[in-house]
Order: structure tokens, then C-alpha cells, then sequence
């Protein structure tokens, strides 16, 4: 008998894929659900256009909380060329993490929960006078398949969540952060066949989102400037990475 567990997909060579449910499970589908909605909500009163360049967009909300800085921020962007899938494949992947993240010392995963679940644990590069910040976050890569003939939403979320395997150490700071990339696939002339479809026919409309915390006191004016800085820099510097990777790859749907 099979306890606490759920049939995740349909049968796949004859037989049943059945899948414990893991202890965050619920809490995911929680998160995913809330930046489905929050996605949808159009930047307004609020948001200040902060960096804008060729298509893309970066929006941020100034927020703080007990004097710490936490604004939100929100990105648009169209890429050609490659898919949501792609976009977001690459954003998750263990592997590629180094070669476009450039605000990291280090990164490593600590639990894998599912094929499509892990838990990170970072270490940031440091920005003085403020102390070094760390995070520990369970990451999360899923498809939402909209109708049968659209091409489905891909999603990447990642979460904050203690974890026994990376205890808050001083003199690091833990940030707390609620991060997610929400892509979704266009394709222009789409040829008779779907078989001819190119690199060419293929648009990715990207959102990102971030709700980070610092974690601690930092001066607000150096994490505003920082933010400025490094979002619309990863923005640029992560897609173009996805698109010379893909260029000559066949294309992931
Ligand atoms: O989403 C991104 N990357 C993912 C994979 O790594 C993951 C990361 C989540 C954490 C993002 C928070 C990063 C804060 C790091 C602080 C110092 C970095 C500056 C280094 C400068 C050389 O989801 C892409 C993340 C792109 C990060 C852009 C930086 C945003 C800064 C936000 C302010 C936070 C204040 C921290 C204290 C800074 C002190 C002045």
C-alpha cells in the first residue's frame, strides 16, 4: 500500500507514476497559485519604470518594513527566439546557475524533494559595508498546460525555508526571498506544420518577480542602488546567455 501519495501523471509505459507527496508540497502549490494571480496584476499606481531597455521593463514599488528596505520589483521582457520552457529550464538548472548568476560566491543543492523540486543554499557576494547574506530556498520548475492548442505557461518559483543542512551562521545574514519567473511562449506565422516551427517563428514573453528581504538592517540608499544596478543586469545578461546556448540546440517546447 501506498500511503500520502498522489498519481501525478497519466500511465507512462504501461506503468502508474505514483509520487509521494513531500513535506512542502502544499505549501508550493500555495506559492505557485499566488504568483499566478499577482502576475496577472498590472504595475499602476506605485511602480516607478527604474530601467528600460529595448523591451525590457523593470518596475519597482518602494517599500520598507521597520526601516528595512523590501521593494518589490517586476520585470517584463520579450526574447526571440527561444521558448518559455527553455527560458526557464536554464533559470533552474543547477548546472548553468554559475555561468550567469554574477552576484553569487557560491551555490549548492542540499535536498532534492522531486524531479522538479530542490533546495538550494547560496552564498551571495558580499557588498560592503553591509555584512555577507546567504539564502536557503526550495526551487521549483513546473508547466501549466492553458488549452490544448496554446503553448503551456512555464514557471520557476523560489521560496525561502530553513533547512537543517544550512543553519543561519554569523557573520552571514539570511535573506528571505519569493522569486518568480513566469514565461510563456508566442509564435509568430506559425507555419502549417508544427514540425517546420524555427528559432525565427519564436517569441518568450518573460516576468519576473522578486520579494527579497535583506534579512537585517542594510543603508536603504546602497540596496536601492544595488537593485538598480544587478536586476536589469541579470535580466540582460541571463536571457542572452539562454540565447547563445539554444542558438543551434533543437528547440525545447
Ligand atoms: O533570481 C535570481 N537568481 C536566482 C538564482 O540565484 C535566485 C536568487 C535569489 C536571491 C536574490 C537576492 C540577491 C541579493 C544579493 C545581495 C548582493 C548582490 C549584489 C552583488 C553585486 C556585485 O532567485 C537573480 C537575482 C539577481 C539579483 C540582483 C541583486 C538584487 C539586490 C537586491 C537587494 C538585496 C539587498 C542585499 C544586501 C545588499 C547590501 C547593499
Amino acid at each position: 500500500t501506498v500511503t500520502n501519495a498522489t498519481v501525478v501523471s497519466t500511465p507512462h509505459e504501461g506503468n502508474l507514476v505514483i509520487q509521494g507527496k513531500h513535506r512542502l508540497a502544499n505549501e508550493i502549490e500555495r506559492i505557485v497559485q499566488e504568483h499566478l494571480q499577482y502576475v496577472r496584476e498590472s504595475v499602476s499606481h506605485g511602480w516607478d519604470l527604474i530601467h528600460q531597455e529595448g523591451e525590457m521593463k523593470v518596475y519597482r514599488r518602494e517599500v520598507e518594513e521597520n526601516g528595512i528596505v523590501i521593494d518589490p520589483l517586476k520585470c517584463f521582457h520579450t526574447i526571440k527566439g527561444v521558448t518559455g520552457h527553455e527560458i526557464c529550464r536554464y533559470f533552474w538548472e543547477y548546472q548553468y546557475r554559475m555561468e550567469w548568476e554574477t552576484t553569487l560566491d557560491s551555490t549548492k543543492i542540499i535536498e532534492v524533494l522531486d524531479p522538479d523540486t530542490v533546495i538550494f543554499f547560496q552564498l551571495h557576494k558580499r557588498v560592503w559595508p553591509a555584512a555577507q547574506r546567504d539564502s536557503c530556498f526550495w526551487s521549483h520548475i513546473r508547466c501549466i498546460s492553458n488549452s490544448e492548442e496554446d503553448q503551456p505557461t512555464w514557471l520557476v518559483v523560489n521560496y525561502t525555508t530553513p533547512h537543517p543542512l544550512a543553519p543561519i551562521k554569523s557573520p552571514q545574514v539570511r535573506l528571505v526571498a519569493n522569486v518568480a519567473l513566469i514565461c510563456e511562449t508566442i509564435i509568430n506565422e506559425p507555419p502549417l506544420n508544427p514540425q517546420d516551427i524555427k528559432r525565427e517563428n519564436l517569441e518568450c514573453k518573460l516576468t519576473y518577480v522578486a520579494l527579497i528581504n535583506p534579512g537585517g538592517w542594510v543603508p536603504s540608499v546602497g540596496v536601492r542602488n544595488v537593485a538598480k544596478r544587478e536586476y536589469p543586469r541579470f535580466i540582460k545578461r541571463f536571457t542572452s546567455y539562454v540565447v547563445d546556448q539554444t542558438r543551434d540546440k533543437p528547440i525545447l517546447f
